[in-house]
């Protein structure tokens, strides 16, 4: 999947709105350097949002995302998951990378509070490394994890029924 084709959404004229928003971001604990990377770029975007002091909870890895979220979903606006998974050498991978995804999907539906997507699954460190918002790297994915989900709540907001 490639990152062309993104959508650019600005927060900053919605800051007043966005800005009352509750915020939860569950940031998983393996690959560190790639991890700091996205929860800095997290941090970013809540704060460029109005968000100042968000609800930051650490599990240890990607396969914990989805209870997390689903613990804190009720009480919030919007749950942003963080977490990178590299391929090794058995077909683990491919477990805990489905788990998170049908894991965090699960909590978003069946809640209705948005749940921004920032696990990378990725075929090595490099991977990981480009998108984790980090000096030199080409994407800011926990950035644009924050961003969706709240730009998601603030729809939701308007419209629900
Ligand atoms: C076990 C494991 C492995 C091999 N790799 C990763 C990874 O690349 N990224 C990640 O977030 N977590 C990994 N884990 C840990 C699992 O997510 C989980 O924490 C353990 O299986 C314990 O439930």
């Amino acid at each position: 999947m490639s990152g062309h084709g993104a959508p650019v959404i600005d927060l900053s004229t919605d800051q007043a709105q966005a800005g009352k928003l509750k915020l939860a971001i569950i940031a998983a604990s393996w690959h560190t350097e790639i991890m700091d990377g996205l929860l800095g770029g997290a941090l970013r975007a809540a704060a460029e949002a109005g968000i100042e002091d968000p609800t930051v909870v650490r599990v240890p890895g990607s396969f914990e995302l989805p209870v997390a979220a689903a613990r804190l979903a009720p009480g919030f606006d919007a749950v942003v998951a963080l977490g990178v998974v590299i391929r090794g050498g058995t077909p683990h991978f491919d477990y805990v990378c489905e788990a998170a995804t049908m894991g965090l999907t699960e909590v978003s539906v069946r809640t209705g509070v948005p749940v921004g997507f920032g696990v990378l699954t990725c075929d090595n460190e490099q991977q990981g490394l480009d998108r984790a918002g980090l000096e030199g790297s080409k994407e800011d994915k926990g950035h644009e994890a924050v961003t969706a989900a709240l730009a998601t709540a603030l729809v939701l907001s308007r419209s629900a029924v």
